[in-house]
C-alpha cells in the first residue's frame, strides 16, 4: 500500500515505528525532519521527491537502489551518475540520495529526489534546473518493479550494472584518514581503493572525490 501525506517529519522515521508489510511505503510532499547517512540532514521542501518503501534485506540493497533510480532517470533522458554506494548526481551535482535502514529482517529505503524544490546547498541540482519533470506515481511504480526484478538477479549482474552508472572506478578519492585511488566494487559491495603504499583497501565508509 502506498500511503500519501502531505507533511511529516521524516518518511523513513514514519515506516519504522509501523510493523509494515514488505514494498509498503510512503510519500510525502514535505518533510520537517529530512535525514541523511549518519545523522546528516537532508533538505525537504515542497516541490521535491520523499519516499520510503519497505524492503527485503538482500546483500547488494543499497547498490540496487541506486542503480533503480539511474535507469528510470535514463529512460526520462536525465543522464544521471551513481556515486557509491547510491548518491545520485547529475553533471557532477547532488540530485537525489538515498537513505537504507535495517529494520529487523526488513529494510526501509528512503529516497529524496530534487524536483522543482530547489535546495540551498551549492552542490546540488534539481529536475527543474534540467528542464525536466518526472510524474511521481510513476517514479514509485516503476521502482518497485525494478526493485523486484533486481532481487531475482544474481550479485555479479548486480555489480555490472551498477558499473554502467558509476563515477568513481579509477578515480582519486579521500575518506576521513587517507586517500588512493579507486580499483572496483567488490562482489559483496564494498568499494576497493589502492592507497600510495600500493595496498587495497576496502571501504564501507563515505568518501570524497578529489
Ligand atoms: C543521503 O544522505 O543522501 C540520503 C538522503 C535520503 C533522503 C530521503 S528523503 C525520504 C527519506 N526520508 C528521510 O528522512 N530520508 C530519506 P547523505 O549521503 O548523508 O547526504 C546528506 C548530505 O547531502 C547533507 O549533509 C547535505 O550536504 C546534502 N543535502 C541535504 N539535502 C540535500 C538536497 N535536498 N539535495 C542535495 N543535497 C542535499
Amino acid at each position: 500500500m502506498i500511503n500519501v501525506i502531505d507533511n511529516i517529519n521524516s518518511t523513513n522515521t514514519w515506516l519504522t515505528q509501523f510493523n509494515l508489510e514488505l514494498y509498503d511505503s510512503i510519500i510525502s510532499l514535505k518533510q520537517s525532519e529530512g535525514r541523511g547517512r549518519q545523522g546528516r540532514l537532508w533538505e525537504s521542501y515542497e516541490g521535491g521527491f520523499y519516499y520510503s518503501v519497505v524492503l527485503p534485506n538482500k546483500k547488494l540493497l543499497p547498490i540496487i537502489v541506486g542503480i533503480s533510480v539511474a535507469e528510470i532517470l535514463y529512460e526520462n533522458r536525465i543522464i544521471a551518475k551513481v556515486k557509491w554506494p547510491n548518491d545520485i548526481l547529475v553533471e557532477g551535482k547532488k540530485l537525489g540520495g538515498v537513505l537504507c535502514q535495517l529494520q529487523g529482517e526488513k529494510v526501509i529505503a528512503g529516497l529524496g529526489i530534487n524536483m522543482t524544490n530547489s535546495p540551498s546547498l551549492a552542490k546540488s541540482i534539481c529536475l527543474s534546473d534540467l528542464g525536466f519533470s518526472i510524474d511521481k506515481l510513476d517514479f514509485i511504480n516503476k521502482f518497485n518493479e525494478k526493485i523486484r526484478n533486481a532481487m531475482e538477479h544474481s550479485d555479479e549482474y548486480i555489480i555490472k550494472q551498477f558499473l554502467i552508472y558509476d563515477c568513481l572506478i579509477g578515480e582519486h578519492v579521500s575518506w576521513k584518514d587517507g586517500n588512493g585511488q579507486v580499483v572496483k566494487i567488490a562482489e559483496d559491495g564494498r568499494l576497493v581503493v589502492r592507497d600510495s603504499f600500493d595496498e587495497l583497501i576496502f571501504l564501507t565508509e563515505e568518501v570524497h572525490l578529489q
